[in-house]
Order: C-alpha cells, then sequence, then structure tokens
C-alpha cells in the first residue's frame, strides 16, 4: 500500500490515495489502529482517505488511531486540499470536500505552484445540547459544571461536526492532560465521547491551548478543536470573534464571522511518501 505522510502543525495524518482507483475492500478502522501505532505500524493521529464525491471536488475520510471515524477534522482538511492540489488532481481554488459533516469550501494559498496555507470555512458552531451530542437541556451547555472526580470544571460544549469540551484555565501548561484528558473524553455526560480543550486566554485576540483528542490522546494540534475553542471564548465573553490560537505545534488563525461561519486558517505540510506491505 502506498501512502503519504502529512501534518498540519504536527498533528499527522497517513494518507491513502484512491481518488482515481476502486476503494478496495478493506477494514479501514483495524487498518488505522494497526498504521497509526507509533511502533509497530507508520506512527500518525490518524488514516484519511482520499476519494472521488459526486457532491464535492474529493470527498475525505478520517479514522482515529483507536480505529473511531470522526465527523471532521481540520488539521487534516487542509492537508488534504494540498494534497490533490500539488498532485494537479483538482486545479479549482477555492475547492469543495465532501466530509460526514457536510460539504466544506477551503481556499489555497499557493507559492511556487504549492500549497503553503489553507483558510477553510468550517461551516457553523453547533451549540444544541443534543445536536452536540451532549446529555445536558436548554439552548446551549454555557460554563456548564461538569463533575469529574468529584471536582468540579466550567465546560462549554460545542460541535464543529465533532464534539468538543472547553475549559479556561490559569496555566495550560501545567494540565495534568494525562490525567483529566480521558476522563472528561468519555464522561457520560457526552454520549459519543468528546475532543477536551484547555484554554488559557492570553489577551483578547489570543489564546494558549492544550487538547486531548477524542480517539487519540494529547496532539500538539487540533483544528476543529481550535474552532470550538474561539466559539467558547466569545460565548464566555473572553476574546474577539477573530483570535489567534496558538497550541503546542504553532498558531491558527480563527474567525468567527458575523455570518456565523467559523473560517480556519493554518499551514499544511507533506514531509514523505512510502509503501507499506499489509499481512
Ligand atoms: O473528533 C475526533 O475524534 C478527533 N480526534 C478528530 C480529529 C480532529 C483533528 N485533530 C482536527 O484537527 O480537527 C484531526
Amino acid at each position: 500500500m502506498k501512502f503519504t505522510k502529512m501534518h498540519g502543525l504536527g498533528n499527522d495524518f497517513i494518507f491513502v490515495d484512491y481518488f482515481k482507483t476502486e476503494i478496495p475492500d478493506l477494514d479501514f478502522s483495524g487498518l488505522a489502529i494497526d498504521l497509526c501505532d507509533r511502533n509497530f505500524g507508520i506512527g500518525a493521529d490518524g488514516l484519511v482517505l482520499v476519494l472521488a464525491s459526486n457532491a464535492a471536488d474529493a470527498r475525505m475520510r478520517i479514522f482515529n488511531p483507536d480505529g473511531s471515524e470522526p465527523e471532521m477534522c481540520g488539521n487534516a482538511i487542509r492537508c488534504f486540499a494540498k494534497y490533490l492540489y500539488d498532485r494537479g488532481l483538482v486545479l479549482d481554488n477555492p475547492l469543495t470536500v465532501e466530509t460526514l459533516r457536510g460539504v466544506l469550501t477551503l481556499e489555497m494559498q499557493v507559492e511556487g505552484g504549492l500549497v503553503e496555507s489553507v483558510k477553510v470555512d468550517m461551516g457553523e458552531p453547533i451549540l444544541k445540547p443534543e445536536h452536540i451530542p451532549t446529555t445536558g437541556t436548554g439552548d446551549m451547555v454555557l460554563n456548564y459544571p461538569l463533575i469529574v472526580d468529584g471536582k468540579e470544571f466550567f465546560v462549554t460544549a460545542v460541535s464543529m461536526g465533532n464534539p468538543h469540551c472547553i475549559t479556561f484555565v490559569e496555566n495550560a501548561s501545567a494540565v495534568n492532560l494525562k490525567e483529566i484528558g480521558p476522563k472528561v473524553e468519555t464522561h457520560d455526560f457526552f454520549p459519543r465521547n468528546t475532543n477536551v480543550e484547555f484554554v488559557q486566554v492570553v489577551d483578547r485576540g489570543h489564546v494558549m491551548m492544550r487538547v486531548w483528542e477524542r480517539g487519540a490522546g494529547p496532539t500538539l494540534a487540533c483544528g476543529t478543536g481550535a474552532c470550538a475553542t474561539a466559539v467558547a471564548c466569545v460565548l464566555n465573553d473572553k476574546t474577539n470573534r477573530k483570535v489567534k490560537v496558538t497550541v503546542p505545534g504553532g498558531d491558527l488563525f480563527i474567525e468567527w464571522g458575523e455570518d456565523n461561519h467559523v473560517h480556519m486558517t493554518g499551514p499544511a505540510t507533506e514531509v514523505f511518501t512510502g509503501e507499506i506491505t499489509l499481512f
């Protein structure tokens, strides 16, 4: 199996291309578990399939390292656009991508014929508690006291197609992610589990964020997480609608427009191509 290794701010993915070929009858969930393993496989935060689409220029499927299939992925979709455009598979700019969250539009910044960064219209945030989903009621889960290990965490829940649980902290780097992350990820309040973001506000235009990802654990960056964080910051009156989100892997630029759409801008990088023999 030929593959291409790519990343968005260190959030890394294995790309497998079926854009012009038949999709083999493979257990991609099981394959993701094997290939994403950093010791026994290639190592990555996810497996991404490049597919043809009847509804858009192309279709993206992604599998987490635990084999689960999330609805959307911000860092991978920027890499997805670069993969298609740099190879001349799609020449439109902007281009459209079909995901489980719907069809999204991506605008590429090209230098020397290659994509350097991508601005993605990530769509509207989903705030209705039962649509995130959570077991909460009312209009939204805002500064809600979630009990974890007997301790109260005030959380805001936002979906960008995939669920996110955001909590504000004094010092993001002091959070014991491995301790608290999985407990919030699998909390009963989140029937389909959740990604977990710890956010430290620097000023009204800048925050620091660390993430424990659903089905992946700690990662260096999360695009949907950065978008959900920006929305939570505005809802809690912490920042303006335009905010730089600094994650361990670098900076993402997020704007929650007056049209209620969230726009994410960030880099996409190709690292190497290779081939792996499947047993
Ligand atoms: O929702 C989930 O299960 C996430 N782990 C999906 C991956 C999200 C990603 N990190 C992103 O950038 O949005 C790839």
